[in-house]
């Protein structure tokens, strides 16, 4: 039987435990500090792992990270660097991140900040229309969520575009790639979504050099991780009315300091990095997979690629 040592820094272990007996019961899964033969181990299924999980577990060959966003464990100087790293791929975050941001750009596109303002001063008076062909929504990555998202908009009937490394070519939505292409655009987005990873390339991507690239009066909305966000950058471009709001979800310290200016800005709305969350049941089926794959000697998806940092 194949044991997995299970760690998470909260009280979801025993969620993630039940639903691997329920789904895969010739599985092992165990709260790593429970294992009794900890050298015997060679898969970790982790979130944030800490150093003692690596000294406690000295023959891992994998880890399986329960979160999309690999930069926490890269920077991780415990984790040994031969061993393969999987990611999830979608894990029901996709449909999530397609509600959450749904709902901030429909929120500006239908001019519900100006509709918030005039409320507070008793003032009636209605905004002019605009067709959705004429919002530009742009989407920074265009990978698991970034793909889905882009093509999910289009429902609205919003002008989408989006930016990778690699050339894409997805129906209906303009694509640009790779550093040269980021000014094009940028210049063209009203609306920017930035589902990115956090590599050394990304990091600090949204800063006031490339924030005064978008069209005055455009928005932000950032879900891929706060160090992406220059966020004194930010403030000075809506307090100087270049943009003209922002949603963040996530930040470079999170939970994010009380005395942070972002908490009372009043066109910046905040959420507790809670876009999107992975889901135990689909999750757990793309482990327990991209396991028995491995067991066979297939080449699995999932598998990040250490050089890229994403
Ligand atoms: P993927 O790895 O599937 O996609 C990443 C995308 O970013 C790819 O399209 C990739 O391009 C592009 N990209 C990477 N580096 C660059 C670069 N230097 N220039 C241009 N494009 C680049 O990731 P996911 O879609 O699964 O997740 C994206 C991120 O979302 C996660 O890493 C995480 O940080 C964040 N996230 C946040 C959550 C939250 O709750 N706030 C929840 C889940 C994820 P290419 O396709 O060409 O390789
Ligand atoms: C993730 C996240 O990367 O929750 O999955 O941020």
């Amino acid at each position: 039987m194949i044991t997995c040592a299970l760690y998470t820094e909260d009280e979801s272990v025993e969620h993630w435990q039940m639903e691997f007996n329920r789904q895969f019961p010739h599985l092992n899964v165990q709260n790593w500090q429970h294992i009794n033969n900890p050298e015997q181990v060679k898969y970790g299924i982790v979130w944030k792992p800490n150093e003692d999980f690596f000294e406690r577990f000295p023959n891992l060959t994998t880890l399986f990270n329960l979160g999309a966003g690999v930069d926490a464990i890269l920077k991780n100087a415990a984790v040994p660097k031969h061993i393969d790293i999987y990611r999830i791929e979608d894990g029901g975050m996709a449909a999530q991140m397609n509600q959450y941001f749904s709902y901030f750009l429909l929120h500006y596109f239908r001019d519900m900040d100006y509709y918030q303002q005039q409320q507070s001063l008793n003032h009636w008076q209605v905004q002019p229309f605009k067709a959705a062909s004429n919002f530009r929504v742009g989407i920074l990555g265009l990978g698991q969520l970034g793909a889905k998202l882009a093509q999910h908009l289009q429902c609205y009937g919003f002008d989408v575009a989006g930016w990778s490394r690699n050339t894409k070519h997805l129906n209906g939505v303009t694509c640009y790639a790779g550093a040269q292409q980021l000014e094009p655009f940028l210049n063209r987005t009203d609306a920017l979504c930035c589902l990115l990873p956090l590599t050394p390339d990304t990091l600090g991507i949204l800063n006031h050099k490339n924030l005064s690239k978008l069209p005055n009066g455009a928005v932000v909305i950032n879900a891929g991780r706060g160090e992406h966000l220059m966020a004194y950058d930010l403030i000075q471009l809506l307090d100087e009315n270049h943009l003209r709001g922002a949603v963040l979800d996530v930040y470079q310290q999170e939970p994010l300091p009380v005395a942070h200016p972002l908490w009372q800005h009043p066109r910046v709305m905040m959420t507790p990095h809670s876009s999107a969350q992975s889901e135990y049941e689909p999750c757990v089926k793309s482990i327990g997979n991209t396991l028995q794959a491995i067991a066979n000697n297939q080449a699995p998806s999932g598998l990040v690629d250490r050089s890229q940092g994403y």
